[in-house]
């Protein structure tokens, strides 16, 4: 049995329905990978004190951080579309012109597996460096059956190879292909991939993208009622160039999240509320797109929906490679406490994805943790661009 305690001033478990969970000087006592017990140092239970221990002092201690939304498997990069849109076009212009997601899809179609591996795992590696024990990765630049699967076959192995858990999406109604009608793409390629990477055990969740530029809530609808029928979860991006009713859709699926959120109403806030759907902020698309209608986070708390905040890592509206710069925009941005936006990328993420072993630091979930040089928690959020990162801990492993 690999058993330890660690100790620090500041432990940050994010237990309980809100705020950090803070213990000052405080112990975790680890054993076989899970978390065997956590509180004040000085009330460690006699069974723990001869276990080795190593002491953190002055700095921080939290769960791991998990990045509940990507798309960190995909060819190419669209730098030409972000010169596009600095002399004039808009994300949308640039979508109807036939670039946008279908330029990715194209690049990815190209791509061989090794080569979509390697610069998925460049991604990856980036993420656990800022202490990311979890995440997720969507497909959906693959539009075709055989590119939905080799996609979501990357993303399977890159848990695999690092020391990570990936939770995989199938998000094959993303955009519509070149020459299909949208009707046809749903019932002819985007149902029957899902069938397919169901079969071959490489879905977790199914999502789409619900936007005048996509598709509508009657289309999400058809693809969600298959995932029912094989018994996934769903998750919708909804919302987030405009009001479509995709919010509504996803709480009547009783979605594990809605993501985007920018045109949600209170009427959708409240539909997520009754259905226990997390809200995914994803404040780098935000910024990236330069967006300046707000996700409605007054109504989210008004109404007591869970806010989670991940990076929706993508080449086109969000090419953001920072759990931690997410919060800080998150903070800065959408105006989340510090304490929301850490409880965004902890305990309200592992929701999102459906995960109750992960989020908080608590006897009974996994040992997924991490050691930070700050002091305080706020100073996750409060930093630009600086990774406090001094320790991780993955499955009780260091
Ligand atoms: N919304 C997003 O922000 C990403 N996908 C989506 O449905 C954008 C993906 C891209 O631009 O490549
Ligand atoms: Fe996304």
């Amino acid at each position: 049995m690999n058993a330890y305690v660690i100790t620090a001033e500041t432990i940050a478990t994010m237990a309980g329905p809100q705020g950090y969970g803070l213990i000052l000087g405080g112990a975790v006592a680890v054993s076989d990978g899970a978390i065997a017990w956590v509180g004040p140092l000085a009330d460690l239970p006699a069974r723990f004190t001869a276990l080795p221990r190593r002491d953190y002092g002055a700095r921080t201690i939290t769960p791991a951080l998990i990045d509940c939304h990507t798309h960190i498997v995909h060819g190419g990069n669209r730098a030409r579309e972000f010169e596009m849109r600095l002399n004039g076009a808009s994300y949308q212009d640039i979508a109807r012109a036939g670039g946008g997601i279908i330029s990715t899809v194209t690049a990815t179609r190209a791509a061989s597996e090794a080569d979509l591996l390697a610069a998925a795992l460049m991604r990856l590696d980036a993420l656990i460096a800022q202490g990311v024990a979890v995440v997720e990765v969507k497909s959906g630049y693959g539009l075709d059956v055989e590119t939905e699967l080799k996609m979501l076959r990357v993303a399977r192995s890159l848990g695999a190879v690092r020391p990570v858990r990936i939770i995989t999406t199938f998000l094959g109604a993303h955009a519509v292909p070149a020459g299909m009608d949208a009707d046809s793409y749903i019932d002819t390629i985007c149902i029957p991939a899902l069938r397919a990477a169901h079969t071959q055990g490489l879905v977790d969740a199914v999502d789409g993208f619900c936007e005048g530029i996509a598709f509508t809530p009657a289309q999400i609808a058809r693809v969600f009622d298959a995932a029912r029928a094989l018994g996934l979860p769903v998750k919708l991006h909804a919302e987030q160039l405009s009001p479509f009713g995709g919010t509504a859709l996803a709480a009547q699926y009783s979605a594990l999240s809605a993501d985007h959120l920018e045109y949600a109403s209170d009427a959708d806030a409240a539909a997520l509320a009754a259905s226990g759907t997390v809200a995914v902020l994803l404040p780098g698309a935000f910024y990236a797109i330069r967006e300046t209608q707000m996700p409605p986070v007054a109504a989210f708390r008004a109404h007591g929906v869970p806010m989670a905040v991940a990076t929706d890592w993508n080449p086109g509206s969000s090419p953001l490679g920072s759990i931690l710069l997410a919060m800080n925009m998150a903070c800065t941005l959408f105006r989340l406490t510090p304490a929301e936006a850490l409880a965004g990328t902890t305990r309200n993420a592992a929701r999102a994805l459906g995960l109750a072993d992960c989020g908080e630091i608590r006897a009974g979930l996994r040992a997924d943790l991490t050691v930070w040089d700050v002091q305080s928690p706020a100073e996750l959020p409060y930093g630009i661009a600086i990774t406090p990162l001094h320790a991780r801990i993955f499955g009780g492993v260091l």
